[in-house]
This record gives C-alpha cells, structure tokens and sequence, in this order.
C-alpha cells in the first residue's frame, strides 16, 4: 500500500524524505505520478486537485496539510467516509503565534501609521504605550488562537477570546458563542481572526462586527478569506471605523493582480504565509497517523465534517 503526496505549495522531496526515515516500508507517490490508484490507501495534501481523491478506490484516511481543511469539504466528490485528519503541529503552531505577534507588535508600535506618515514626509511622534494600553482580541481559541493568545500574555498585551467553548487560558479573559460577540468586541485594539471557516463564520468580519470595535481598531486576518466580507472592510477603512488592516488569506488565491486592496493604504497584504509547517516536524503526526491506520487505532486530529473543523 502506498500513500499519496499532493500539494501545489509543499516539497515532495522533502516530506518523502522525513515520511520514510520514520517508516522505512512507506511507498510515497507524487501527484501527479499515482501509479495504480488501487494500491493508496492514505493520501497527504493541501488543495488537491478537485475530484483526485474520489479516484482512490482504497483510501483509508485523508491527511490534511493544512490546519484549516473548508477547501477539502468544499469538494462535492470528496469521499464521505474517509476519516480526514487535519495538521497539527507544533513548527506550525509557532510559526503562527510568531506572525500573530508580529502584526500586534507592529500596531501597537504604530507603524502602520508612521509608513503612511513616510509616504508623506511627516516627522510626528506618536508617544508609544505600555502594551497592556493594547487590547488583543481573538476569534477563535483552539491551536492557534491558543498559543498565540500565550505568546502575546507573555508580552504583556491584553488578550480576550471567543470560541463556541468557553476556554481556561492563563489571564486570557475566554468568551463563548454568539450571545457572547458583542461583549467581546467591546474595547479591542486589535482584532485577529483565527477561526476555521464553517458555514457559521462565513461572513463573520463585517459591518455590524466592525461597528462594535472601537472607532480605530485594527484587523488581522489570518482565517480564511471568506471570513471577510470584502466591500464592508473598504467602507469601515474610508470611514476610519478601522485604521488598518493586516490580510494573509484571501476569497481568490493568489489573490488576483487587479484587485484593489493590493494598492489599498491602509491594507497589507501577505501570500497566505502566516503559518507554515517543517516537514521534519509535522511528519511525526502522519507517521503516527498511519501507525494507528495500520493497528487500528483512533486517529488523531480527526476532522468533524458535521460541525466543518
Ligand atoms: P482549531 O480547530 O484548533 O480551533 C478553531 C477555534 O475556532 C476553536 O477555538 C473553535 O471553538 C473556534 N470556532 C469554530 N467555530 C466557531 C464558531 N462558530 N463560533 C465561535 N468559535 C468558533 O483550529 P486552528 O487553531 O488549528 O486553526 C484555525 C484556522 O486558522 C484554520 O481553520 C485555518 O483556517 C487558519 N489557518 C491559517 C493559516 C495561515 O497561514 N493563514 C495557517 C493555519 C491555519 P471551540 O474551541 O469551542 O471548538
Ligand atoms: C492553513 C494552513 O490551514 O496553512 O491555512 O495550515
């Protein structure tokens, strides 16, 4: 049995590499070199091609690349029941807290406002804050939301939450489900979307969200483009309802030369690049992932299709 390597954005070479010297007896196949498709039994991919997986008469598990895996459910064709595991990983983990840190630093330090200040040749000085003055909310408190929301505890910043589950994270003040957004909402100095992409969070960072930040806050979302509602965050950053904004994902990746917000100034823009995970480590969940294939055992990080995450 074999298993199948498919992904645009991963090194093959490197992921076959730390698969095998883990478990020698994996054969790994590179999309699109499948081979007889009757001998894969798990497949390891990110944005595999619509339709690919349904071609796989054998398949026993699914392993997502990704932590997020909507565009793995979005696909009509994807086989029911194939249990679908999705990345965890602690290289991903930090890469992510990491980034997260980077945007809430680079606010808070308000260099958003001295590169348009730049642009201007304005000398002003704007007196810096201590960083519990910046209020850090997170939409989502699970892996991600998590570790991020700990690294920026640990300097000094203000952290809220909201999850669907009430969370118990060290001096992180957790709010739970959507009677509980607004309340939430209240006070943030930055606003960083972590949530999966599910029918419930579609949509989720628009007007009425906006409209309960403080006038001036800024966003960060490194969820899904989806989350966004594109035309609402144009409106609340010409409104100064938002100062900036700080966008990794986008509804079209890549996110196509003509669209507007690549020249928006008040918009950065990165390649869905906030987290990334090192073969080396995230290996070890996959190999272990088909140790239990092979004994029997529960999965690990297994996907719940009802609830999308
Ligand atoms: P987890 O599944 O660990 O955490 C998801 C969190 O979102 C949980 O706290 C969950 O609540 C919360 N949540 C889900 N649905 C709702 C809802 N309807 N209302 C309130 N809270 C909700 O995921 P990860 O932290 O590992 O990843 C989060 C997302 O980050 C991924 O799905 C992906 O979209 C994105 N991502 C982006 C990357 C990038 O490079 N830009 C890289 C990796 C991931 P509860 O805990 O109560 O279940
Ligand atoms: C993602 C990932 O889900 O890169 O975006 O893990």
């Amino acid at each position: 049995m074999a298993l199948l390597f498919a992904s645009p954005d991963d090194d093959p070479v490197a992921w076959s590499a730390a698969l095998r010297r883990r478990l020698p007896d994996l054969e790994v196949r590179v999309f699109p070199d499948i081979g007889d498709p009757a001998q894969i039994d798990c497949a390891l991919v990110w944005l595999p091609p619509p339709g690919l997986l349904a071609r796989l008469p054998n398949l026993r598990a699914i392993f997502s690349l990704g932590a997020g895996v909507d565009r793995l459910l979005e696909d009509p064709t994807l086989p029911p029941d194939v249990p679908l595991c999705r990345m965890v990983d602690p290289s991903l983990t930090a890469s992510m807290a990491e980034f997260v840190l980077l945007h809430v630093l680079r606010y808070h330090r308000d260099l958003d406002v001295y590169e348009a200040q730049q642009r201007r040749a304005e000398w002003r000085l704007l007196l810096p804050k201590p960083p519990s003055a910046t209020v850090v909310g997170l939409l989502g408190l699970g892996e991600l939301g998590t570790a991020s929301a700990r690294l920026l505890r640990a300097h000094g910043f203000g952290v809220v939450g909201w999850s669907r589950t009430r969370k118990a994270i060290e001096g992180v003040r957790s709010f739970a489900g959507p009677a509980e957004l607004p309340a939430f909402l209240e006070g943030l100095s930055v606003l960083v979307c972590l949530l999966p992409l599910t029918p419930e969070t579609r949509g989720i960072l628009n007007a009425a969200l906006f409209a309960r930040l403080p006038e001036g806050a800024r966003l960060v979302n490194l969820g899904r483009g989806a989350h966004l509602v594109e035309e609402h965050l144009e409106a609340a950053l010409d409104s100064g309802r938002l100062a900036h904004a700080t966008l990794d994902v986008f509804a079209r990746e890549p996110l196509p030369k003509e669209h507007p917000f690549w020249r928006h100034p008040k918009i950065t823009v990165t390649p869905h690049v906030a987290a990334y995970c090192q073969p080396e480590s995230a290996a070890e969940l996959v190999v272990e992932n088909i140790r239990r294939l092979r004994s029997g055992r529960p999965l690990l990080h297994l996907v719940d299709r009802a609830r999308g995450y």
